[in-house]
């Protein structure tokens, strides 16, 4: 742009003419990259973020929430919680969501008061917990269906919570992972394996397999403690099992709340899972939420860490770049993924899920927690597919 414009000092009450010439920056924002040295700021701006504007960066989005029906609360005594819901599924001519599920006589007491704690009395909002799961035609109105995956009898894994699930459709068959707790959360810190259950229908009998798939890491790995958020996605024709954990022991007691996200990969189903020799893969986050983007992987980076609030982009699935910064994002999101277990190599994003948000009415000790509904666009041209796939 050749020209000559008015820059006026406020202070000297003075204009003075600048000449704006081809070599200066184009006032408006070019899309692609002029050839020309630019800045650190300006180069990361094309490089890492693909464009300037957020509107023009395909895995940036606002995100829109809208409440849920069908799910009835205990007028918010925190006695009845439902959080950390899976991804969605459609199968049957309907959507599946499972998520974690109390119902207890009181609420929880707060992971510093677990030693109260016992056979009724929760420690935290995700203790004695059960996996239930629900069906919608819409993916705003929702119908209860009841229990997946119920506590099995002490000492099987996971009879004193199951939660925070996700699901994998694999040959025909479906798989829910999940947090099996031995003891109620708090006690140490929020120590548990993750376990998983098999059913040959998403509306079940769950088969428990009793088995931990993802165990705890050795003495001094930073996945000693927890293995959190396990959520299964299928690429190069093998089960990628992203999952959370933490550097520090009293993991959730700890103000400094660092936490991380590792992969186990596998063959099967149940297992052998291995973990990846480059873990932790992502040093910032909460619950895991990952869809298939391109040839790559998108993770939302949630509440955490220095890199919180950031969508980041993996285009070999382990080596994860900041794509774009974001706000309000989804907690313990776990969106429509209609792409997730077909292997694909071009990825077509999301625009809705579920994810949860905590009553507004409790502090973190006494919360209970609440599913709402997200929309976004992190998505290429998946709008029309899933109108035609539904409606048409
Ligand atoms: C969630 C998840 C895991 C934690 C607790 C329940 O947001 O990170 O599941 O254990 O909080």
């Amino acid at each position: 742009m050749i020209g000559t414009i008015l820059v006026s000092c406020e202070s000297d009450k003075k204009s003075i003419a600048v000449d704006v010439t081809q070599k200066d920056f184009p006032f408006f924002l070019p899309k692609e990259k002029p050839n020309r040295p630019l800045s650190a700021a300006l180069e990361r701006g094309y490089e890492a973020y693909s464009a300037l504007r957020p509107e023009q960066n395909e895995l940036y989005s606002q995100f829109k929430y809208t409440k849920l029906k069908g799910f009835e609360y205990n007028g918010g005594d925190g006695t009845l919680t439902r959080r950390d819901p899976s991804k969605v599924i459609f199968e049957n001519g309907k959507h599946y969501v499972w998520y974690t599920y109390r119902n207890t006589p009181v609420k929880s007491l707060g992971m510093a008061r677990a030693k109260e704690a016992n056979d009724t009395i929760p420690s935290a909002d995700w203790d004695l917990s059960e996996i239930w799961y629900a069906t919608s035609a819409d993916g705003f109105t929702w119908e209860e269906q009841g229990v997946a995956v119920a506590r099995p009898p002490k000492p099987a894994v996971g009879w004193r919570s199951v939660t925070t699930t996700d699901i994998l459709k694999w040959e025909g068959k479906y798989y829910l992972y999940y947090q099996a707790f031995m003891e109620a959360s708090g006690l140490h810190g929020d120590y548990c394996p993750v376990a998983v259950s098999y059913a040959y229908s998403p509306d079940g009998p769950w088969i428990p397999t009793h088995k931990v798939v993802i165990p705890n890491g050795p003495e001094g790995s930073w996945d000693q403690y927890a293995i959190h958020d396990p959520y299964p996605l299928v690429h190069d024709g093998k089960i990628y099992l992203y999952y959370k954990s933490g550097l520090d022991k009293r993991l959730e007691l700890n103000p400094s709340k660092v936490r991380m996200h590792g992969l186990a990969i596998a063959d099967n189903p149940l297992g052998p899972f291995i973990k990846h020799e480059l873990n932790p893969l992502l040093n910032s986050g909460h619950e895991t939420t990952l869809f298939p983007f391109k040839e790559g992987v998108a993770a939302l980076i949630i509440k955490d860490g220095m890199e919180r609030n950031t969508i980041q982009y993996a285009k070999d699935w382990v080596n994860f770049e900041i794509a774009s910064m974001v706000e309000m994002m989804p907690v313990a999101g776990g969106p429509y993924i209609p792409d997730a277990f077909n292997n694909t190599k071009d990825g077509k994003g999301i625009t809705w899920g579920l994810s949860h948000f905590i009553n507004a009415g409790g502090d973190w000790k006494h919360n209970h927690t609440i599913l709402t509904r997200f929309d976004c666009d992190l998505s290429r041209d998946l709008h029309d597919e899933q109108m035609k796939e539904h409606y048409v």
